[in-house]
């Protein structure tokens, strides 16, 4: 193993863009086949598969959100080769305690590890530290806790420059004029939450674009009735609104299909960041220009293979570790937080858009 300096992180701009094909969909999985032995002078790899297979519990914010399914289409590529059979289970709703009964499952279940998406950065943190105490591997993924209560975390993008982006994307649908609200998850998401502490600083900072006015953030709780509604009432209840920035797959979905149905159609954008297969249909009928997100199997692939590293001993969470994903590159553990960026951004527009399919 290697310890580098903290690397250059990924910034969501569109300089940085790249391009990501992805397949995604299914639901859990289970398999098993050999890896190969970390190599010494290499950087950490993932290790040598055998004997009983690595029992591992994915937790997603929610069921029934394609995003997630893509996370989990990466564990599914990549726990043949590692050994590992996982198993997804998750509330029908993305509520700041209702993954606990999901942990102490696992937990009584004795599973080797928790990867888990978040829904609050605190309330989850004794129903975790047991888990850990019990010898249970805890990452997350997609959005963090507090540092102490997992090994280390996974995270699509460099958090803390995507508020920005946000309020930049907004800038570029809008021209750089007007009204915008921030159409959000759960107001305890760790990940949307992050985010948007992120815009307001920027927009306190000045260095924002001047002309524009977020005037309002509401929750759609990344359940689609809800996220519609609170989209309809933002266009009711601000009449001059220039555009809705849902940074939430579900979200920008449910604006989006409000939009396409109202006389407001042409006069606000809808940006943020989702998923191309749900938004495809609304940037072909004009009513969204552009978006944004990355591939969210990188994330479950990367898991994965971290999982079984820290398993194998021969990834050990530490700050600035390096190791390597196969089929992926080197990754870092950056900072003594420990987070990993899966990335790359990508923006989707007409032009593009045909090219994913995810
Ligand atoms: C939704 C979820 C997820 C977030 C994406 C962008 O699917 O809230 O946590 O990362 O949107």
């Amino acid at each position: 193993m290697r310890r580098v300096r903290r690397s250059a992180v990924l910034v969501a701009t569109a300089a940085s863009m790249a391009v990501v094909l992805a397949a995604c969909g299914g639901t859990s999985t289970s398999d098993e086949a050999p890896a190969e032995a970390p190599a010494e002078e290499a950087p950490a790899e993932a290790p040598a598969a055998g004997g009983e297979a690595l029992r591992v519990t994915y937790i997603p914010k929610n069921l029934g959100n394609p995003y997630f399914d893509a996370i989990v289409k990466g564990f599914q590529e990549a726990a043949p080769g590692l050994n590992m059979t996982v198993e997804v289970v998750a509330p029908a709703q993305a509520g700041a305690t209702d993954q606990i009964p999901f942990i102490d499952a696992a937990i009584q279940q004795q599973v080797d590890a928790i990867a888990i998406s978040p829904n609050d950065a605190d309330a989850l943190c004794p129903s975790l530290k047991r888990a850990a105490d019990a010898g249970i591997i805890v990452i997350t993924v997609n959005g963090d806790t507090a540092a102490d209560c997992r090994q280390a975390s996974i995270t699509p993008v460099d958090f803390s420059q995507l508020g920005k982006y946000l309020v930049d994307l907004t800038a570029q649908v809008t021209g750089g004029k007007g009204e915008w609200a921030f159409l959000s998850a759960t107001s305890t998401a760790p990940d949307q939450n992050s985010w948007l502490a992120g815009a307001d600083e920027y927009i306190a900072s000045g260095q924002s674009p001047a002309g524009l006015t977020l005037v309002d953030t509401v929750y759609g709780d990344d359940a689609p009735d809800k996220s519609a509604t609170e989209a309809q009432a933002l266009l009711t209840k601000y009449p001059n609104l220039a555009a809705i920035n849902a940074p939430t797959t579900v979200g920008i979905a449910a604006a989006a299909q409000v939009l396409s149905q109202s006389p407001k159609k042409g006069q606000v954008q809808v940006t943020g960041l989702g998923t191309p297969n749900q938004m495809r249909e609304f940037i072909k009928d004009g009513t969204v220009q552009k978006f944004a997100l990355w591939d969210p199997a990188l994330q479950g692939t990367i898991a994965a293979n971290l999982i079984a590293g820290i398993k194998a001993g021969t990834i050990a969470p530490a700050a600035d570790l390096e190791f390597e994903v196969p089929g992926v590159g080197q990754r870092v553990m950056a900072g003594a937080d420990r987070v990993i960026i899966a990335g790359p951004p990508q923006e989707f527009d007409a032009s593009n858009i045909d090219n994913f399919d995810f």
